[in-house]
């Protein structure tokens, strides 16, 4: 996401505020989509009947050696054929097969390798966003791997605990690649994220929110800033899917993996959302509100607690901005209440403490 990103960045020096800049780009990003063009008008996709198809959980990918305190894992990019829409099968890049990518588990001072072997037909690029790592595994755009050449790319993970995201970077198809699905969650922990009693194991769940545009064959149709035409919504992969859940609390980490959709999310009832992390971990203390933005490469810890809700009861991940109609775009997925269980998770109300920015950057 280099121009977007650079774009961001610029805006976050300037303002500060992620929530604000947010919500101040949103409408120059979507004025960028060309509406008057008939290449973007939107594909007549399958119609999907929303909450027809249960949420997948990306599989966390095993290290093949741990040996040394250095996890090392070996992935393939690879073209694959995977069921988005129900009973149809779409040609879609991934990681390991996987779409989205695997997710791989990692902790602050333990490194990381990654050996990236290409069998695309194309040049990649592996960026592991949020990351501070030695500028050799950046990623850069223009340090790609070509097809049948293998990567390795070196994570020290010297750096607090963060909801990271790897995906494809190569210039000129970066964006390409990633709506194709080159992309990916990196977890990464620490003693003090660890120390928490927040949901965890399998009740901690990474959610990555993107849009996509099909034809009527079910197959992806990528148009450059076609923001227009990507009105199916995706949640880990399947469109508008429903998760069980049990009546307790939950920790959602939601990554906007779109190239340039911004999401405005809120709960159907209207219950309140607890906050409490972003792009760079844990927040000083949980940030209560009823609806949150998600821009383009954004992460957003939530904790939702489903034990206010009855066994039965359904409440909808809704989004209340466009491009695309409330009935398009206005649904991303459901949770269903469909069992008790015991909780002992909660959110303190002290997350952690941060520097002040005077330190970071003295005078
Ligand atoms: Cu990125």
């Amino acid at each position: 996401m280099t121009t977007r990103r650079s774009m961001l960045g610029a805006a976050l020096a300037t303002t500060g505020a992620g929530l604000f800049t947010s919500a101040a780009l949103a409408p120059l990003v979507l004025a960028a989509a060309r509406e008057d063009d008939p290449a973007t008008a939107p594909a007549a996709a399958p119609r999907v009947t929303p909450f027809s198809v249960p949420l997948p959980i990306p599989p966390v990918l095993a290290p093949e050696s741990t040996k040394g305190g250095v996890d090392t894992y070996r992935m393939t990019l690879r073209p694959a054929r995977v069921e988005i829409l129900p009973g149809v099968r779409t040609e879609v890049l991934t990681y390991n097969g996987s779409f989205p990518g695997p997710t791989i588990r990692a902790r602050s001072g333990r490194p990381v390798v990654v050996h990236h072997t290409n069998a695309l037909d194309v040049p990649a690029s592996v960026h592991l966003h949020g990351a501070s790592v030695p500028q050799s595994s950046d990623g850069d755009p223009m340090d790609t791997f070509g097809p049948g050449r293998t990567r390795t790319y070196t994570y020290p993970n010297r750096q607090p605990h963060a909801s990271l995201w790897y995906h494809d970077h190569a210039h000129h198809s970066e964006a390409e690649h990633v709506f194709r699905g080159l992309s990916g969650s990196y977890l990464l922990t620490d003693d003090l994220e660890q120390s928490l009693p927040l949901p965890s194991g399998a009740y901690d769940i990474p959610i990555a929110l993107r849009d996509a545009r099909f034809d009527d064959r079910g197959a992806l149709v990528y148009v450059m800033d076609d923001v227009p035409g990507r009105t199916t919504l995706l949640a880990n992969g399947r469109p508008q899917p429903y998760l069980k859940v049990a009546a307790r609390k939950y920790r959602l980490r939601l990554l906007n993996s779109s190239n340039m959709r911004f999401f405005h999310l809120r709960l159907s009832d209207g219950a309140a959302l607890t906050q409490i992390g972003s792009d760079g971990g844990l927040l000083p203390a949980p940030h209560t509100t009823d609806a949150l933005w998600l821009s383009p490469g954004e992460r957003v810890d939530l904790v939702v607690d489903f034990g206010r809700y009855p066994v039965g009861a359904q409440v909808v991940l809704e989004n209340t901005v466009g491009p695309g109609t409330p009935g398009e775009v206005g649904q991303v997925m459901r949770f269903d209440v469909v069992r008790t269980a015991a909780d002992p998770s909660s959110v303190p109300a002290r997350l952690r403490t941060l520097p002040p920015l005077c330190l970071l950057y003295p005078s």
